[in-house]
């Protein structure tokens, strides 16, 4: 079961779902969590990608596209499979300059476009852009864990969260944090967390050796990192009082 509301997913218990978070067009990891996935109950476990699965450090191995037509395939397939927006589909929306170890995110990603669709790249740009405006900036679980692509963020309360890109994609700073921010200071992270009605979130988007847990946030790395990689198998049905109960429920892949 899920509900969406503007730009939160919630997912209520019992049940599981899987975090996975920054594929930056990796299709060999991506090919993995799928496989995964199919094993989790045969997909009626819920998969939660955290955004950014697009744009690789270069354009030799930038499987983006694969995985944008297949990320669009399950989603209309799976009402269990759960996209979010990180900052680079964000970037790809706005048309904001993005760059990565140097490289123009932006223009590597157009170059990759009209070398897939030399005659509809535009026309396909177009409806990537669309689907990246559908994703869900949030997820919610009925235990009380917040999944974005980043954080924290000054919120009032969860209303902020639902109506978040009804103000736009650009001077927006609340989404701005949820997909950009890198200090978490531990002050923040638990004000945000008391606003929105949870005990503790997950994020990717800073890079990490597998996870780090700091106070109430918990920062994963399943693809690009640095180094191991992981993901969440986060039980719905169990009570999260803090950040330290998600610990037990991370996995390495192998
Ligand atoms: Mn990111």
């Amino acid at each position: 079961m899920k509900y969406l509301e503007g730009d939160l997913l919630t997912l209520p218990g019992p049940g599981r779902a899987m975090v996975v978070t920054d594929l930056h067009g990796n299709l060999e990891d991506f090919r993995k969590v799928l496989t995964l996935w199919a094993k989790c109950f045969n997909r009626k476990c819920h998969l939660v990608l955290t955004g950014d699965f697009i744009h690789a450090m270069g354009r030799a191995n930038d499987h983006s596209i694969e995985i944008i037509e297949e990320v669009q395939y399950y989603s209309t397939k799976y009402d269990t499979f759960h996209p979010l927006l990180g900052n680079h589909e964000w970037a790809t929306i706005t048309k904001i300059l993005i760059y990565k170890g140097g490289v123009n995110q932006n223009l590597n990603f157009e170059l990759l476009l009209k070398e897939t669709f030399p005659d509809a790249w535009e026309e396909k740009l177009e409806e990537y852009i669309n689907f990246f405006q559908s994703l869900p900036v949030a997820v919610r679980t009925g235990n009380g864990v917040f999944i974005s692509h980043s954080g924290p963020a000054r919120v009032d309360g969860i209303e902020d969260i639902i109506n978040l890109t009804g103000k736009g994609y650009l001077d927006n700073p609340v989404l701005h944090d949820l997909l950009w921010r890198r200090d978490h200071q531990k002050v923040e992270v638990n004000q945000f967390l008391k606003r929105v009605g949870c005990q503790a979130m997950v994020v990717g988007h800073t890079p990490v050796d597998g996870y780090k847990l700091k106070g109430n946030l918990l920062i994963l790395s399943s693809s690009y990192g640095k180094g191991r990689k992981v993901y969440l198998d986060l039980d719905l049905g169990k009570i999260i009082k803090s950040g330290r109960d998600l610990e037990a429920m991370i996995r390495f892949f192998r």
